[in-house]
């Protein structure tokens, strides 16, 4: 019996671009430098490989700088995908070059028409419901159309805020199993995990909560060892991928890859 919050048989990435150093940021560090990008990139796909799934790396798309994200633009579930409608403006054109590349592996695909935004980085499916951030890219009637959407599918989505000055939903918290959700404190501060058990980032490394169970690995980022230490501690077993160069654009382990088994 496998898990569907985890294991996954195939995962889409795409190949940085060399426009990523004009990527979106909140707050200008200094552009990530191509070539380091590039290698975390090469990491991160073998990471995913040597869990045995099949890994499809779809081609740089140099008029879209934060194309490499592509969590954004679709969640994938076990009965559909659903494309998804940045509320970035620049990076609203990203879901029609990931389309294609879903088709093969689902059955139904539907489409988030708007007028509301919503954004893959937003949303955390867990083993009993799907949740969702309102964020400055995620509204409130973007949740909405998606929560029509995936009742057809039989799930519960809630709707819950993320805090301001965080980007996403999931910049602040992963999915490690089923039941159990590593946060930093001031995401869990807000109430909306009630009932799961929780592994917070140590203080200090609230950087680290954006990571991906894949299959038997937990990938994070390099660089956070009280918190690697943690998992490690509570039976997980820990990959670490360098991530200087995407924090550099308010990216982590999740947003490169769209995880899905195909049916
Ligand atoms: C953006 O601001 O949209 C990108 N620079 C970073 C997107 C990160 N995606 C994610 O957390 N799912």
């Amino acid at each position: 019996m496998t898990d569907p919050t985890y294991e996954f048989s195939r995962a889409i990435t795409r190949q940085p671009a060399a426009s990523a150093v004009d990527g979106l940021r909140a707050h200008d560090i200094g552009a990530p430098d191509l070539s380091q990008l590039q290698a975390d990139h090469d990491a991160y796909v073998s990471a995913l490989r040597a869990t045995g799934a099949e890994v499809t790396v779809l081609p740089s798309l140099n008029e879209y700088p934060d194309a490499m994200f592509v969590e954004d633009t679709a969640l994938c579930l076990p009965q559909g995908a659903v494309v998804m409608r940045p509320g970035a403006p620049s990076r609203l054109g990203e879901v029609a070059e990931m389309e294609p590349a879903l088709t093969g592996h689902f059955k139904d695909i539907r489409r988030i028409d708007g007028p509301g935004f919503i954004e893959g980085g937003d949303i955390l499916v867990t083993g009993r419901e799907i949740l969702v951030g309102r964020s400055a890219r995620t509204d409130a009637a973007g949740v909405a159309e998606l929560a029509g959407i995936v009742s057809d599918w039989g799930h519960r989505l809630r709707e819950v805020d993320t805090p301001g000055d965080i980007l996403h939903f999931k910049t602040d918290c992963s999915l490690l199993d089923a039941e159990t959700i590593l946060t930093t404190k001031r995401l869990a501060a807000s109430g909306c995990f009630e009932g799961y058990r929780l592994i917070y980032t140590a203080q200090g490394e609230e950087a680290a909560a954006n990571t991906i169970r894949f299959n038997d690995v937990v990938l994070m980022p390099g660089g956070f060892p009280r918190t690697a230490e943690q998992l490690d501690q509570a039976g997980y077993k820990v990959v670490e991928i360098n991530n200087s160069e995407c924090a550099k654009l308010d990216g982590g382990m999740s947003c490169l890859s769209l995880r899905f088994s195909s049916v």
